[in-house]
């Protein structure tokens, strides 16, 4: 039988990942909801073929819906998944609303699928920054115990949504053939051929002197490797590339782990590719990342400054595993067990 689906947030940059991947990997979709604000309320959207009438989210919007999707920011979530629960539609939520909620498991499928069955009606999806990493620091903990990692983040404008990726074309164009007609809208600074340590770009810095971005990466980590005693420091950055986050992870042990053990067991990892030849220079990059699957993993290499250290580059598409096929993972493991 199949599955009725919503997609909150459906003509988003995630939505309308989450529809292309909901249609790749032939989810049993029974009836499909696409819902989205006044705005476009009326727009079409197609999947499988068939056009979809996008739909304004009102309270009523989930009845008979199983399983809602939800990419339509935080405070859409807080007020809606509550209403979405009560008509009893399991939520998977995209946003930071609920992640640290102690109800609400927040989960990797290949690292912790087993908190889905711990759900009380919300499964949330953690930040595509986080998502990447714990891949990769999930077989190097199982095998070394990771006491302290240190991460720089290298993050595509399309984490911040549609407008954002079309701000970088506008200001590129703009700057290129020096037409003076570009306002910024969505980002701080220029963000073409420029590099910004500020994400999110709206908002202010909390009092520690981290962004709300660099907190996500440092609380979720521990969340979703259930350990509190795993250290974690972050600078979230944003860097002009339209699609792929790149990341690079520096990684205390507690034991030994050699680079080659390293590579060994990262590419066994359901959901890592390694690509770590560096006489080839060969090494994982946002364009090759960019509408794959998996989480690319290399440039693996010992960190000499500490007894057992070790760097790795770390990449993926943040639209993909980083937020819409995380999230429909969770919808399988939801329906398959
Ligand atoms: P986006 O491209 O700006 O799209 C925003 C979506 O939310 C649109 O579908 C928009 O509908 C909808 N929306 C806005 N206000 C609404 C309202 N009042 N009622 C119903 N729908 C409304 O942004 P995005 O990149 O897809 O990101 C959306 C959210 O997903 C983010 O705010 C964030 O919480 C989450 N996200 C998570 C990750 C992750 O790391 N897991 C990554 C990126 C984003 P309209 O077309 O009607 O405006
Ligand atoms: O900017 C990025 O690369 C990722 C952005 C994620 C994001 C953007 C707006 C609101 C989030 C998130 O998933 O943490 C949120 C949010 O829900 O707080």
């Amino acid at each position: 039988m199949g599955v009725n689906v919503a997609v909150v947030g459906a003509t988003g940059a995630v939505g309308e990942e989450i529809l292309k991947i909901l249609e790749e990997r032939n989810f049993p979709v029974d009836e499909l909801r696409l819902l989205a604000s006044k705005r476009s309320a009326g727009n079409k959207l197609s999947f499988k073929g068939k056009e979809y009438v996008v739909e304004e989210l009102v309270n009523d919007s989930f009845k008979g819906i199983n399983i809602g999707l939800f990419s339509a920011g935080g405070d859409i979530s807080k007020e809606f998944a509550p209403i979405a629960v009560k008509a009893n539609t399991i939520v998977v939520d995209n946003t930071s609303a609920f992640r640290m909620d102690v109800n609400v498991p927040l989960v990797v499928p290949e690292v912790n699928s087993d908190d889905i069955k711990k759900h009380q009606g919300i499964i949330a999806n953690p930040n595509c920054s986080t998502i990447q990493m714990v891949l990769a620091l999930k077989p190097i903990h199982d095998e070394a115990v990771v006491k302290r990692v240190v991460v720089s983040t290298y993050q595509a404008v399309s984490g911040a949504g549609h407008r954002a990726i079309q701000e970088l074309k506008n200001e590129s164009r703009s700057i290129l053939e020096n037409d003076g007609s570009f306002k910024r809208d969505i980002f701080p600074h220029q963000i073409a051929f420029n590099v910004l340590p500020q994400i999110p770009q709206s908002d202010a810095f909390l009092e520690s002197g981290y962004t709300s971005e660099e907190m996500k990466m440092i609380e979720e980590t521990k969340k979703i490797l259930g350990t509190d005693s795993i250290r974690v420091t972050a600078t979230t950055v944003r860097v002009p590339v339209d699609r792929g986050h790149s990341e690079s992870v520096n990684i205390e042990t507690e034991r030994k782990i050699t680079a080659d053990r390293a590579r060994e067991i990262l590419s066994k990892f359901p959901g890592i590719t390694v690509v770590d030849d560096p006489a080839g220079q060969r090494y994982p990059l946002a364009t090759d990342a960019a509408g794959k699957d998996d989480t690319f993993v290399g440039r693996i290499r010992e960190d000499n400054s500490i007894e057992n250290g070790l760097n790795l580059w770390v990449v993926s598409d943040n639209l993909r595993k980083g937020a819409a096929l995380n999230a429909v993972q969770i919808a399988e493991k939801l329906v398959n067990g």
